[in-house]
């Protein structure tokens, strides 16, 4: 069940392997992986299946060819001083960081009202709502491709209305009774992210025997949930959910094993965009500080198959993605 890709190879390399026989290519993209670990030890990876999902071509998602990396960027409509948020200055400050991230290259923009941060205070769903609609709204008129990035189905179907095209749950749709049935309602691509615990309390003692494997196996099981709402599995994306319930040792655990998660069959999404993880590995930096270390694992997981990045840095990270792509496409 849990089939880990080794022996990774890029480029000319992975392509000749394909051909010879002596190598599978990883979810249908441009690397290749030679050798999988299985339960019974490392074996060639042609000893899979053709069909196998770690091995299959992932359909274009959310309207998108997955062959490139795409770049989802972060919009925060976070509120000011004077009001709880949906303020014009608040909804005009987000519209404008939106629209920057657009012009500096991002595929999709990720927009949310609610802090999912530890101990932050929760929102009303009426004022989350208030928050990201006018958002939403602007970025969409502009033509951007618009996650929302919610745990509420209200804010989820408010968003949908508004020209949301992607749902993004960090409660793979666990958080809301009601966002199975909505979700599969907007006929809208999904991305599910695992999660421990509950965002308030998730990183007082998270606790694995095996982190990849329980993430693998929360997934699956969540993917069959949204599968039984009626959501078409061609509509999920899947994300380890990297310091959501999870401790500087998962979370590099997670990191180095994610190439396992595609034996899901989906399209994944990873986020380490500033989290702190990057500061408990360098030098205790604030989120600003964590741009470096972001791009590094950023780039690692594209070495891992990842299709999809969130990050926070859209110009540095687009920037990067080019010449990483260069260089391993040789
Ligand atoms: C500084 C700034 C430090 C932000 C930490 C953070 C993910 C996500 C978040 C993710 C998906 C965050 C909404 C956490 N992370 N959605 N959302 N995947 N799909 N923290 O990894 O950015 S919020």
């Amino acid at each position: 069940m849990h089939h880990r890709p080794l022996a990774l190879l890029s480029g000319r390399a992975a392509c000749a392997a394909v051909a010879a026989g002596t190598a599978q290519p990883l979810a249908g993209g441009p690397l290749a992986f030679s050798l999988v670990e299985t339960a019974d030890g490392i074996q060639p990876a042609t000893a899979l299946a053709a069909g196998h999902p770690l091995i299959k071509p992932r359909p274009a998602w959310a309207g998108f060819d997955l062959s490139w990396p795409l770049i989802m960027g972060i919009v925060n409509v976070t509120p000011d001083s004077f009001s709880d948020g949906g303020d014009h200055a608040s909804v005009a400050a987000a519209i404008a960081h939106g629209r920057r991230l657009l012009a500096e290259g991002a595929d999709i923009l990720d927009i949310g009202g609610e802090s999912t941060r530890p101990g932050a205070e929760p929102v009303p769903v009426d004022v989350e709502i208030a928050r990201v609609v006018p958002v939403i709204a602007a970025l969409a008129a502009d033509g951007a491709v618009i996650s929302i990035d919610t745990r509420h189905a209200a804010v989820m179907q408010a968003a949908a209305a508004a020209g949301a095209k992607i749902i993004n749950d960090v409660t793979a749709l666990t958080g809301d009774p009601d966002s199975l049935s909505v979700a599969a309602a907007s006929g809208l691509p999904l991305v599910l992210m695992h999660i421990q615990g509950e965002p308030q309390t998730m990183q007082l003692a998270p606790r694995y025997a095996d982190v990849t494997a329980a993430v693998f196996d929360w997934l699956a099981a969540r993917i069959e949930a949204a599968r039984g709402a009626g959501i078409a599995r061609e509509k999920i994306a899947i994300d380890p959910g990297i310091g959501f319930g999870k401790d500087l040792s998962h979370n590099v655990d997670l990191l180095a094993r994610t190439a396992g998660l595609h034996g899901l069959g989906c399209p994944l999404l990873i986020g380490v965009s500033r989290k702190r993880f990057i500061a408990a590995l360098s030098k205790g930096e604030a989120p600003k500080d964590r741009v470096a270390g972001s791009i590094a694992a950023a780039l690692h997981a594209l070495g891992q198959g990842a299709h999809i990045l969130r990050v926070h840095d859209v110009a540095a990270t687009v920037q990067a993605v080019a010449v990483w792509q260069a260089l391993q496409s040789a």
